[in-house]
């Protein structure tokens, strides 16, 4: 791959993701996430299959998997594997003291998080930007939500203060690979996210939140200097 093309942001993206490749072992079955950082790893990951590395893997998004299917990454499912070995995905922001996050910017969050609650370990690849000392900040929190009675959801996010907005795509709902829409909720500051996945995940209609508070073992970040690897 050549790197000229790439923006800065995108030379950290490959930096992180670069490195976390190098933890992918020849046998291993692999969550491949979603978005732009994960889709490096995944074109990084597939020149080291041409090179003959065995690994299969289990796409989090429709998106993923035509990209795998193009770069030759062989794919496998759940019909056949229980389990994964790693997961490398990207997330929208990570606290830095205890590695939660938040995903599902690009709306793959409740596959992102089916796959990684049966990972052995989770390597996440960001760039610096995304690290934070606190989650929030104004940016989205998106909650997956049933599309039958999403206004009642809302209501009740509304209700606990968390600034939902239905997600749109030139004004009709975007939907999910799994059918869903999306609440994306806006808080200035998330002092406590455990807390506040329990509250919003216990609003019926809700699937799932973008609060991934205990999946990432490892976090790669991208900087200038070169790259941070956080453990938990
Ligand atoms: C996809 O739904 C998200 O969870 C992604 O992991 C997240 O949006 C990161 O994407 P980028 O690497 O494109 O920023």
């Amino acid at each position: 791959m050549t790197f000229h093309h790439l923006s800065e942001q995108g030379r950290l993206k490959h930096a992180a993701a670069a490195r976390a490749v190098e933890e992918v072992g020849s046998g291993m079955v692999l969550g491949l996430g979603s978005g732009s950082t994960a889709e490096i790893a995944l074109e990084i990951l597939a020149e080291r299959v041409a090179k003959g590395v065995h690994i299969t893997g289990i796409p989090t998004s429709a998106k993923t998997a035509a990209l795998a299917g193009r770069l030759g990454v062989p794919l496998t499912s759940f019909a056949e594997h229980r389990r994964i070995d790693l997961t490398i995905d990207g997330a929208d922001q990570v606290e830095r003291g205890t590695l939660t996050l938040i995903k599902g910017l690009g709306g793959a969050l409740l596959h992102e998080k089916i796959v990684a609650s049966v990972s052995d370990r989770m390597i996440v690849v960001i760039d610096e930007t995304k690290l934070v000392d606190r989650l929030g900040g104004g940016k989205p929190l998106p909650v997956e939500v049933v599309p039958f009675g999403w206004q009642t959801v809302l209501d009740r996010l509304e209700k606990i203060g968390c600034g939902p907005r239905l997600r749109l795509v030139r004004d009709i709902p975007f939907v999910t690979d799994g059918g869903n829409y999306i609440i994306d909720c806006t808080l200035a500051t998330i002092p406590d996210p455990k807390d506040l996945d329990a509250r919003i995940s216990s609003i019926v209609g809700v699937v799932e939140t973008g609060l991934f508070i205990t999946q990432a073992s490892t976090v790669i970040v991208g900087r200038p200097a070169g790259v941070e690897v956080i453990e938990r």
